[in-house]
């Protein structure tokens, strides 16, 4: 492979979120989750799993920016979680849980490496949840309250912020599916949830403009590169409908476009309008520094007579255990779609990878099939780049094993292994291979 050099300056991270990793659910004044709540739910997660200890990230936060600095990483992506800093959502801080992410923080800067903070990664106090959740418009309050807390007390020791991870997943997974915490299937309640969840990015990004904050904002989505199964007139539609409905559903409103109609007009015909009122769309819009992207694979899409007018194909390229397919071109491919789509934002992508099945830690750490679909993915990434898409940076998903959600920890994303018995972090071949990419901004042809 020839050399593929990366823009100077650009940035190498790996990212993480607060309950897949931190543990110490009871621990230092932290309230309850909803995913503590769905973990107890029988079902839900496989093998029982729950976020109680994962990584036990909260105890050895130390270790593990040793470990990011010995892997040679310039920045790190990590959430808060909000039971920890307000553990009734709203009402009493908990100033313990502060002083966890100042040790995080400061650590970090100490270790040279960059820190982005993510304000919401899936962990939602569950005494909100008590009162609606994400489809209670008393939500956006409290999220601003939330989001103040930690703009004025990370101000100038953070410079990279993201307000939301992935609504797609929260309210297509959370609220429609009921896959996720907190299990609800409700086209009613979704509506509610996403109209909740961009007006609270819109109001947190306008706080950080009004508190004249330093630094950059932006929200991560949740992507898939979707290709029409052929040129016939039918599937190009049916792509773009999936488009509609899966990307352009959290990024329209964000770059002021409001809905996109076909997906207000699905959601209006079930009863369940968006519930806009005025002032909430420019408010959504307000303009953010840079876009997170989020990638992992793509979908072939086709016309499809049921009610929303398209389905996916199945998959021809090999399957991952993730149900993914083993996609490398995907990140390039959705990185041009979306820098033509929305006038070439800024990007970083926040989180991209591959899930290997739990398997022998031998197996886990020879992981030449993750090395091989970065590789891949990052080839397509500097494609994008060479072609004139203003990427920025590249956090790898993810630092370690961790707890995978409703797959509990059956799978593996991480560039470290994580020994669940002991605690033990093993860095596996993918770890190796990424630090060299970053030590060489790029490929090389001996990487
Ligand atoms: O582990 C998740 C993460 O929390 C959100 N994005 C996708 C990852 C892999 O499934």
């Amino acid at each position: 492979m020839a050399s593929m050099q990366f823009p100077e300056g650009f940035l190498w991270g790996a990212a993480t979120a607060a309950y897949q990793i931190e543990g110490a659910a009871n621990e230092g004044g932290r309230g309850q989750s909803i995913w503590d709540t769905f973990c107890r739910q029988p079902g839900r997660v496989r093998d029982g799993a729950t976020g109680e200890v994962a990584c036990d990230h909260y105890h050895r936060v130390d270790q593990d920016i040793a470990l990011m600095r010995d892997l040679g990483l310039q920045a790190y992506r990590f959430s808060v979680a909000w039971p920890r800093v307000y553990p009734f959502g709203g009402g009493p801080l908990n100033e313990e849980g502060l002083a966890f992410y100042d040790r995080l923080v400061d650590g970090l800067l100490d270790a040279g490496i960059d820190p982005m903070m993510t304000l919401y990664h899936w962990d939602l106090p569950q005494a909100l949840q008590d009162r609606g959740g994400w489809a209670n418009r008393d939500i956006v309050e409290h999220f601003e309250t939330y989001a103040r807390t930690l703009f004025e007390r990370f101000r100038g020791r953070v410079h990279r912020w993201v307000t939301l991870n992935e609504p797609l997943i929260v309210s297509q997974l959370g609220h429609l599916a009921g896959v996720l915490a907190p299990g609800i299937r409700s086209h009613e309640v979704n509506a509610r949830v996403i109209h909740h969840l961009l007006l609270a990015h819109g109001k947190a990004v306008e706080m950080f403009r009004e508190l004249d904050m330093p630094g950059e904002i932006g929200i991560t989505n949740a992507n898939t590169a979707y290709e029409p199964y052929d040129e016939s007139s039918e599937h190009l539609a049916a792509c773009e409908l999936a488009r509609d409905f899966d990307s352009r559903l959290f990024h329209d409103p964000i770059y002021g476009r409001g809905y996109p109609a076909s997906v207000h007009k699905f959601y209006a015909e079930r009863g369940a309008p968006f519930p806009i009122e005025p002032g909430d769309l420019p408010t959504i819009a307000t303009p953010t520094d840079f876009l997170g992207v989020n990638n992992y694979s793509r979908r072939v899409v086709m016309a499809d007579r049921r009610p929303i007018g398209f389905r996916f194909a199945e998959p021809t390229l090999p399957v991952q255990p993730m149900g993914y397919e083993e996609a490398p071109d995907s990140l390039g491919d959705f990185v041009r779609w979306v820098s033509k789509e929305y006038d070439s934002p800024p990007i970083y992508i926040t989180e991209n990878g591959r899930g290997d099945e739990d398997g022998t830690e031998a197996a886990m750490l020879n992981d030449q099939k993750r090395i091989e679909l970065m590789r891949g993915f990052l080839a397509g990434l500097h494609d994008a780049i060479e072609s004139g898409c203003d990427v920025r940076g590249y956090y790898a998903w993810s630092l370690m094993d961790n707890f995978e959600w409703a797959f509990g920890y059956s799978k593996r994303f991480g560039l470290v292994y994580t020994d669940y018995e002991t605690l033990e972090r093993k860095p596996k071949a993918s770890a190796r291979f990424y630090a060299d990419v970053i030590r060489d901004n790029g490929l090389t042809g001996a990487t």
